[in-house]
């Protein structure tokens, strides 16, 4: 397959006015006849791409096309010397029923309880029809869906224009819906169901009655509620802080339970993942639940940041995506806990983006080639392009961040645009802005090294800063990059501010000095993140200590405690801190933080999961020792603070279930401590666990109380584990969370993941239930790493990689860090890879797989 290349982007010779479908569904096939108007650009052919269709007939301006005046290869057909003004229509078969990799139109479900969907983005709309299938070509649809009537639920983007019974086939009904915004193709939807709604509405500030509803299947209906609750908060929350209300009379959400990724964020017709929508406090746990609100958000704003304002080349993917995950990210933030919502996000930054930018799969946030576009819906173009859109508007500031998105809007609304000029737009009050171009173009995180002196005398205080960024192979030597570095001195004996700067380093060593300092003070670097880098500054660990018992932003000092944890796991390499410092500061921190904001106080005894300390690790990578670093020092702080658990475990007891930032803190942070007081072998802790499993309120106290039954091996994990399955076996969402506590539990091997699939309930159709049990099996290296681990793993993808080609890439980008294996292992890795390379054919997979090997 070749590759697509950024620098030869040329737009299309037409234009398409307007588009007319009519799908057809029957029990064995879907037929779908279209009618292009399309006008001529600029000189060219037309160009329409196809995939798995079987054209029946193409007309141009009423005359009917026959096989020698177009030309038509794999996954385009081609007509020269077409007329300035063209009328096309086609018609072509297509098979949903058969269609298992989920993109295009297709047949969710099975037997009696199936219904059709579509997923378009990137570039599924070519699986419905012959259309010029690109992002900078938008239409104004008009859609006609004709069904039988045992699936009452017709929609598709829009208003709806008729709604009525076929007159010479009585069991048949249709509907038809028109759009009137022009949009992409990728923004196509339509879907075809037995479905219940949930309604509500919401008045805009222009006056605007929005009808709003989500489709759920009557199960599930029940479990509504929280979506649209977060629906109607989204909208509010971009009118007052962008300035942005929604421009259609209705906006619909529907729950699917067979699809690839979250959620898509079609025009007024949202589709869902279950996963991402559904939400009961008897079936969801916090985390979750609080992830369906942030995806509700994130698809909800795409509206203006991706559909409005669109992009012009599968290239800017990062320009709608980066710029929607900012957004969502500030709505969480105005939620919860601002800090606690920074420090998820961080941790997942360093988790996953940071690994990948280490590895073989780096690529820029902006990437300038790909083969399959697919592959590239990563964490980099998500969230390190946040992190851009963040570090914007830290720099500029709220009002002048505001003035430059409201530029955007303005300059852009209703077209297909890049990068360059979405900087452009937010440069208007500050021109530097656009220098962070260097930041969608360079792979790599950067890593900051620093000291300060201090001079008496002068009473100043320098500190000296410089940035390298590793140099990936097949880019250009790094250049520096704008890096905002938030700062802040501390008085030694107070403890207080003494001031605050955001220093700006922009070139590779930098000094910055502070006047009228009376004595070296302590500072903090980088607070809030406030750029996605690695931070190396000579810190004492006391100085760690003050900072987390005198820092007043919540997330520097969780961060401080990660530099801590890690100094300690990094023994041996040059790392000389003990955990003594550390153990004393969280001993006389925990007690009056739990008190105070249990959810920070949880997250300060997180210690980064084993892929992230994996991560960090290029070379000689032994998963077994890194396990034994991260649980003996769990076992120590669990041991150090053995006194605290029990009397925090009763200091937060279970009560009847309430959904506030309180009630979830206390949640999460009973559940920590219920580990810790097992890792510590406290005698009654089994028996807190069965209590709290059985008189649990809601499922983060339930799945909290089995997790670590299970993790920790108590006598009755197993019968807690068939209960579970008795009492929710009808729901599939939690049967994952089933599969996926056994999945990722410290003792699974490749067994234990065989007979998981073999269980009657895992389902290969279903990526929900397939990531349940190999994504889960992912967080044990120790497990998968190992000849048996692997051989299970790459046989999953050489299993999907014909059937659903984007979820058996995804899968396999977890092994992009084979090469930073011990030798041992490592070639056993290599020889895995180089085997599977032979028995895949997607070139979804195969892009991945020549990555993955460094090829
Ligand atoms: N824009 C969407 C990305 C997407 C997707 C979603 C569901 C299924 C397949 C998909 N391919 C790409 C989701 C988002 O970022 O909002
Ligand atoms: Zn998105």
């Amino acid at each position: 397959p070749s590759k697509i290349n950024l620098k030869d982007y040329k737009k299309p010779s037409f234009d398409v006015e307007t588009v007319d479908l009519n799908i057809k569904l029957f029990e064995e096939f879907a037929q779908v006849d279209s009618t292009l108007k399309m006008v001529r650009q600029t000189a060219g052919d037309i160009v329409l791409f196809g995939e798995a269709l079987e054209l029946i007939s193409i007309s141009v301006n009423g005359e009917i096309l026959t096989a020698e005046h177009y030309q038509q290869d794999d996954d385009k057909l081609t007509i020269s010397n077409a007329p300035d003004e063209v009328v096309l229509e086609i018609q072509v078969r297509i098979c949903p029923q058969t269609n298992t990799a989920l993109e295009g139109l297709y047949m969710a479900g099975s037997g009696d309880d199936t219904m059709f969907v579509t997923q378009c983005e990137p570039e599924g709309f070519r699986k419905i029809t012959f259309y010029p299938d690109r992002p900078d070509v938008l239409a104004i649809f008009t859609t006609r869906l004709e069904a039988d009537k045992r699936y009452p639920t017709l929609l598709a983007n829009g208003n709806l224009v008729e709604f009525g019974e076929l007159v010479n086939a009585p069991d048949r009904h249709y509907a038809i819906w028109h759009d009137p915004t022009n949009k992409p193709s990728y923004l196509f939807a339509c879907v075809v169901a037995d479905l219940d709604v949930l309604t509500d509405s919401y008045t805009t500030s222009e006056g605007r009655d929005v009808k709003l509803e989500v489709y759920a299947k009557s199960a599930d209906i029940d479990k509504c509620d929280v979506g649209m609750q977060a629906l109607k908060d989204a909208m509010e929350w971009d009118e007052v802080n962008y300035g942005r209300p929604y421009d259609l009379d209705r906006y619909m959400i529907v729950a699917v339970s067979q699809f690839n990724m979250g959620a898509m964020e079609n025009k007024g017709l949202n589709i869902f993942n279950t996963a991402c929508v559904l939400s009961s406090p008897e079936t969801t746990t916090d985390s979750r639940s609080f992830s369906v609100k942030a995806i509700i958000a994130h698809e909800y704003f795409h509206n203006w940041t991706g559909n409005r304002i669109t992009c012009r080349d599968w290239f800017q993917l990062c320009l709608k995506e980066g710029f929607t995950v900012y957004r969502d990210q500030s709505f969480s933030a105005d939620q919860q806990s601002r800090a606690v919502q920074r420090i998820d996000d961080v941790a997942t930054l360093r988790a996953h983006q940071f690994a990948e930018d280490a590895g073989p799969l780096a690529h820029p946030v902006r990437p300038e080639s790909f083969v399959e576009i697919n592959n590239f819906y990563t964490t980099t173009v998500y969230e390190k392009g946040a992190e851009i859109v963040r570090m914007i508007a830290n720099t500029l500031g709220p009002d002048d961040f505001r003035k430059g998105t409201d530029e955007y809007f303005r300059r852009y609304d209703g077209q297909a645009v890049t990068v360059e000029d979405f900087l452009s737009a937010l440069s208007i009050t500050d021109s530097k802005i656009e220098n962070f171009i260097d930041w969608y173009r360079q792979p790599g995180t950067p890593v900051v090294s620093g000291h300060q002196s201090y001079d008496r005398a002068a009473q100043t205080l320098t500190i000296t800063l410089s940035q390298q960024t590793r140099h990936v192979s097949g880019f250009s030597a790094p250049k520096p990059l704008p890096i905002p570095v938030a700062t802040a001195l501390f008085d030694q004996d107070s403890g207080d501010i003494i001031a605050e700067r955001m220093l700006l380093l922009d070139q590779a060593t930098q000094s910055f000095t502070f006047e009228n300092v009376s004595s070296e003070p302590v500072v903090s670097l980088l607070r809030d993140f406030s750029a996605p880098v690695q931070l190396n500054y000579d810190y004492q660990d006391e100085d760690l200590a003050f900072l987390l018992k005198h820092e007043t932003n919540g997330f520097n000092r969780w961060q401080v405690t990660q530099m801590l944890v890690n100094r300690i796991l990094l023994q041996g390499q040059g790392s000389k801190s003990s955990p003594q410092v550390y153990l004393s500061a969280l001993a006389q921190t925990l007690p009056e933080l739990a008190a105070e904001d249990a959810m920070l106080a949880a997250r300060l005894l997180d210690i980064p999961s084993a892929q992230e300390l994996a991560s960090a690790i290029h070379k000689d990578y032994d998963p077994a020792l890194v396990k034994a670093q991260r649980e003996g020092l769990y076992q120590l702080v669990a041991d150090t603070l053995k006194d605290q658990w029990a009397v925090l475990y009763k200091q937060l007891p279970m009560q009847s279930y309430k959904d506030s930032p309180e009630a979830r803190g206390t949640r999460a942070l009973r559940n920590v401590v219920l580990d810790m007081a097992l890792t510590a072998k406290i005698e009654d802790a089994a028996v807190w666990a069965q209590q709290q499993y059985d008189n649990a309120s809601c499922m983060t106290e339930r799945f909290g109380a089995l997790k670590v039954m299970v993790n920790h091996q108590v006598a009755s994990a197993d019968a807690y584990l068939a209960d579970f399955y008795e009492r929710f076996n009808s729901n599939d969402l939690v049967i994952d969370l089933w599969f996926s506590v056994q999945a990722s539990a410290d003792t699974v091997t490749a067994d234990t993941i065989e007979s998981l699939i073999a269980h009657t309930d895992f389902d290969w159709n279903t990526p929900n239930r397939v990531r349940s049990v190999i994504s889960a099996f992912t967080s044990q290296p120790t497990a998968l790493w190992t000849a048996e681990g692997l051989s299970l793993y790459t046989g999953v993808i050489k299993k999907l990689d014909d059937a659903n080609p984007v979820l058996a890439s995804r899968l396999l980008q977890v092994l992009a860090r084979w090469n930073t294996l011990a030798e041992s292992h490592r070639q056993m890795a290599h020889d895995q890879l180089l085997e599977l390379q032979k028995q895949v054919s997607s070139k979804h997979v195969l892009e991945s797989l020549n990555s993955v090997l460094g090829a």
